[in-house]
């Protein structure tokens, strides 16, 4: 039995398609996804502005509104939460150089229209987290835009947030780049910075993608401590990552399982989700999945985080601190290493 509770967005099952082919499976509608993942495991939903509302830019802010009721009572029927909202700002003619960062007033000004309207589904689904991902946030030429002026846009545009809502949060979910060349906010040290420079410091937190972290270079469990260290971790999006390459959030576990069960251990050992805070994921399936298999990823990633859970819990803190005192590390290594091979 786990002591969390999970979540899960609707682009973690997609058809396949890459930047080099097509979908390889067929899209299944928003209803049969959530209704499997309720029956998987999970207890909340994360949602982009445009997974919310279709064809958001089309409507009126009233008719958004209206829209986001209407999903509301299709979580409600299956007993489903909504974690957060993320403006997508990354899709859009008007975010090809950026949102909040576009060097184009008008661009700037459609970024901070969804954020607004982002806040607006939030509060219609029952959830005051508003998350960020900067996908676009930095620059592709690096002489196009001063990264002095980028940043100060990053915290203006987070304080009009603040101020549009007395009670929203704001979440940065960093990664130092992809699509960007060079992002503005690339890693949890950022986030905490751009935080304390807000209008409302504990409003405003960050979310670890564990690909994000090893895209940067970082480990990271260290990644989730740090932001733990400051009460600023208001979610997760665990996956893996093979090296520093292309973006592939696999699996949880299925690259690095040590790397993986230091991630589960600092979330336990920190009391994660005593604050109603989730277990989120951001897991792809890979290309070749079939359409019977489009949920495994999500499975076999909800089981071997339980099942590092566990290990956790089993963890024998008093040899720990023997080996500590003695400074017995390749005692503690290889303990750690038999507890993860099932030797323990
Ligand atoms: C990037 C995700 C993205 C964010 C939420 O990691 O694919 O969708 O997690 O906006
Ligand atoms: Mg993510």
């Amino acid at each position: 039995m786990s002591q969390f509770k999970f979540s899960v967005g609707p682009w973690n099952v997609h058809a396949g398609a890459d930047s080099y082919g097509p979908a390889t499976r067929k899209e299944i509608p928003l209803e049969e996804k959530l209704k499997r993942f309720k029956e998987i495991g999970f207890d909340a939903i994360q949602f982009h502005d445009d997974d919310a509302v279709p064809n958001i830019n089309e409507l009126t802010e009233e008719e958004i509104k209206e829209e986001a009721r209407k999903l509301k009572e299709m979580l409600d029927k299956y007993g489903l939460k909504a974690e957060f909202v993320a403006p997508r700002l990354w899709m859009d003619p008007h975010t090809i150089d950026g949102g909040f960062m576009s060097t184009r007033k008008e661009d700037r000004e459609f970024a901070m229209w969804r954020a607004k309207r982002s806040i607006d589904i939030a509060n219609e689904l029952g959830t005051d987290l508003i998350v960020l991902w900067l996908a676009r946030e930095g620059t592709l030429c690096e002489e196009s835009k001063s990264p002095v002026w980028a940043t100060q846009q990053l915290i203006s545009a987070i304080n009009e947030m603040l101020e549009y809502d007395k009670h929203i949060r704001v979440c940065i979910e960093p990664k130092p780049n992809e699509p960007i060349d060079r992002s503005i906010c690339g890693t949890m040290g950022h986030v905490m910075a751009v935080s304390a420079a807000t209008i409302d410091p504990k409003r405003v937190g960050g979310n670890l993608e564990s690909a994000h972290a090893i895209l940067a270079g970082l480990d990271p469990a260290h990644e989730i401590g740090f932001a733990l260290a400051f009460n600023k971790l208001f979610t997760v999006h665990l996956n893996d990552q093979n090296g520093i390459r292309y973006d592939q959030d696999k699996t949880f576990g299925v690259e690095n399982l040590r790397q993986a069960f230091n991630q589960v251990k600092v979330l336990v050992e920190n009391d994660y989700g005593s604050h109603g805070e989730y277990v989120g994921l951001d897991v792809k399936a890979m290309r070749t999945t079939t359409d019977e298999d489009s949920y495994k990823h999500l499975e076999n990633s909800l089981k071997i985080f339980k099942r590092l859970e566990e290990k956790v819990k089993r963890f024998d803190y008093d040899f720990q601190k023997k080996c500590v005192e003695t400074r017995d590390f390749e005692g503690l290594e290889m303990y750690v290493m038999d507890l993860l091979m099932g030797a323990e």
